[in-house]
């Protein structure tokens, strides 16, 4: 064999090299676009759910409402900041009342929120408190929210006795739910925070620019990622009251809310809604509460809802009744008793995708596909939504609405 004889045979095996290559090559792009386009199918878990689940879809961020060049932060180095959202925004805003005292274990709701939702939208937060709030905590929670933080001080006469209270009375009975063991039964404060929930936050001149709120108490979790503007889908559904978790109230804060209800009715008969949810607070067609209420720690509702003339009225009747103060009336019993009444049925909305927890309850979505689409991280063995001691499998059942499979296994 001459030389050249074995240059050509390297050459050809060369040649033989460079074909095997390229048509690896092409099995492998091959197998690449017919996985893409066959075996990776989202079908499995985008079936239509709930409007929570399905939401992401239609109200979504559109990309053309995220800028190009992404700003860089002001601080001295390179942490980014997040996208602007440049999309249309509804008037709606995030409300906390807090003290000063409250900000550590409100922060921990605030990046949640962020994160899960808000980072997302960027809608604005209003504070409220009775006291100046602190340098320390308007920083601190402005440093976690994407949009504007607005910081508003209480007028006194919205968070003090009114002239036709009877102080000693109320001493009276702070005294005797204390020797009762009632929850809170012997605080002030806590009145006076039921009070200006049920009756005054919404006054408050920081809101006038919004139609919706958000209420945020500290201490909470969001258990699940929000992908869609729950502010639009609010008013493109016509929702007044968004809820997560359910509840019956303690019998003894609220002995004569229903009565004080009924004789409320009976002077304004105008403001019951045709197509109330009455059946959800009362069993017997109105003739006694049976403790149902949606939990107000959580709320995401219409602001016009508590503007409205029913429920200024509704309220006014309350507050000259005195119960805020010779009982222990809370702001979820009187906004659930509202909403239930003056609202039609249909605005009233189940967030069931939200997990949520506010001690010692949680929500977490028990249906598999909400729960895992959502990224929630929580244990649906804990969801309360199913249980006993919660009304929403009532409201599930009075309004017609499919309950999840398996909600029979998280009863108990
Ligand atoms: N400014 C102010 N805010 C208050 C006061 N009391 C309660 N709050 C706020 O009002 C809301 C409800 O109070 P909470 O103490 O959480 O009442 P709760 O949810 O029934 O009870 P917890 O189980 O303690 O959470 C929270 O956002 C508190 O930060 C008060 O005296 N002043
Ligand atoms: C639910 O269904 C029952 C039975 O069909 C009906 O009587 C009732 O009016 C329905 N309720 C609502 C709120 O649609
Ligand atoms: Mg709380």
């Amino acid at each position: 064999m001459s030389k050249k004889g074995s240059l050509k045979t390297t050459k050809r095996t060369r040649l033989y090299k460079q074909l095997g290559v390229a048509l690896i090559t092409l099995i492998g792009l091959y197998s690449l676009f017919h996985h893409s386009s066959k075996n990776v199918s989202l079908s499995t878990y985008t079936t239509i759910g709930s409007p929570d689940y399905l939401e992401p879809l239609k109200y979504a961020p559109s990309s053309t409402a995220l800028p190009t060049d992404l700003p860089v932060d002001h601080n001295k180095y390179t942490r980014l900041l997040p996208f602007k959202y440049n999309g249309k925004k509804e008037k709606a805003t995030f409300v906390t009342l807090a003290r000063n005292s409250d900000l550590y274990g409100l922060i921990n709701s605030i990046k949640a929120v962020e994160d899960r939702f808000n980072s997302k939208f960027q809608y604005d937060w209003v504070f409220l408190n009775d006291e100046e709030f602190s340098d320390e905590f308007k920083k601190t929670v402005t440093a976690l929210i994407s949009g504007e933080t607005k910081f508003g001080l209480i007028p006194n006469e919205h968070w003090s006795y009114p002239s036709w209270i009877d102080k000693k009375r109320a001493a009276d009975t702070r005294k005797t739910m204390k020797e009762k063991n009632i929850i809170y039964g012997d605080s002030e404060s806590y009145r006076h925070m039921c009070r200006y929930e049920s009756g005054f936050f919404w006054r408050h001149p920081l809101l006038d620019e919004y139609e919706y709120y958000w209420r945020v108490e500290p201490d909470i979790k969001m258990y699940c990622d929000i992908d869609y503007d729950v502010f639009k889908f609010m008013k493109d559904n016509k929702k007044k009251y968004g809820f997560t978790i359910t509840i019956h109230e303690f019998r003894d804060t609220i002995e004569t809310l229903w009565e004080t209800t009924r004789e409320f009715l009976s002077l304004y008969p105008q403001h019951i809604h045709k197509n109330n949810m009455l059946d959800f607070v009362s069993d017997d067609n109105g003739k006694t509460y049976n403790l149902c209420h949606f939990w107000s720690n959580f709320e995401i509702a219409s602001l016009k809802f508590l503007r409205s003339q029913a429920y200024r009225d509704y309220f006014d009747y309350l507050d000259h009744a005195g119960g805020f103060f010779y009982e222990r009336w809370g702001d979820a019993p009187v906004h659930s008793i509202a909403a239930s009444l003056f609202l039609d049925r249909d605005e009233i909305h189940h967030f069931e995708g939200m997990g949520y927890y506010h001690g010692p309850y949680h929500q977490c979505p028990i249906n598999d596909q909400i729960r895992l689409h959502n990224k929630c991280a929580c244990n649906p063995n804990d969801d309360f939504t199913w249980k006993d001691y919660s009304c929403t499998l009532k409201y599930y059942d009075i309004n017609n609405i499919t309950k999840p499979d398996g909600w029979k296994d998280h009863t108990g």
